[in-house]
């Protein structure tokens, strides 16, 4: 079976992945299984970030990589945390971590009651290369739109999920189960269409139709 990485030291996001990417018969591995460390994410867009870390994982493992780069954007903060998402309360000064970080952006929204002035969404790009020095990337991206909680609920997910109301279900992703999260979320459908994408790549490679 053809290996891939996934070029990600979440283990959020690890989880979801491997779970989004089982209709293709690849073998993916995440990167620290294979000593791989992380790269610094020196990059201005979720794409460029996303595809530093597929090429240094691709790189140091010799094989096709799988990279996100992700991110949650709340409309009354300018975008904020956005790109920055995963160091939102390390900029700040407010600590480190996923509590750190969504405890800082309920601080920062603490004037704005009505769930329309907390509105935000999770920003998914994915990007796929064949090997280092792939000059036509395969990229794809998702959105999931919601509002700002005012406090924390439910333990599922990772990262935002707990402050994080989404409009389609009108409850914390941390409140979903595995599978509705990664049919609604922003990560479910960047990966769904490249996993459309790959398929058409590697058309032998697809056991269930998504
Ligand atoms: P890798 O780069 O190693 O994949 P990372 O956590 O640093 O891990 P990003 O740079 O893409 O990844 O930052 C994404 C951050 O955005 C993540 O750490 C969360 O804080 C937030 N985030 C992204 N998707 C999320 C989701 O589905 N649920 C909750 N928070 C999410």
């Amino acid at each position: 079976m053809q290996k891939l990485v996934f070029a990600s030291g979440n283990a959020g996001k690890i989880q979801e992945l491997h779970d989004l990417l089982a209709p293709l018969q690849f073998d993916v591995v995440a990167q620290g299984s294979l000593g791989i460390e992380s790269v610094d994410e020196t990059a201005h867009t979720f794409v460029e970030n996303a595809l530093l870390k597929a090429r240094h994982a691709s790189a140091a493992s010799g094989l096709p990589a799988i990279a996100d780069d992700s991110g949650l954007e709340v409309d009354a903060l300018k975008g904020a945390p956005g790109l920055y998402s995963s160091r939102h309360a390390e900029r700040h000064g407010a600590g480190s971590g996923d509590v750190a970080n969504y405890e800082l952006v309920l601080q920062q929204l603490s004037e704005l009651n009505d769930d329309w002035q907390r509105s935000a969404r999770f920003r998914s790009v994915v990007v796929f290369l064949r090997h280092e020095f792939d000059p036509s990337p395969l990229i794809a991206e998702g959105t999931w739109e919601g509002h700002i909680l005012k406090a924390p609920e439910g333990v599922g997910g990772f990262g935002y999920d707990p402050v994080f109301c989404n409009h389609d279900t009108q409850t914390a992703a941390a409140l979903l189960d595995k599978q509705t999260k990664n049919r609604l979320s922003h990560r479910g459908k960047a990966i769904a269409l490249l996993v459309d994408r790959l398929s058409d790549l590697y058309s032998d490679r697809r056991t269930v139709s998504q």
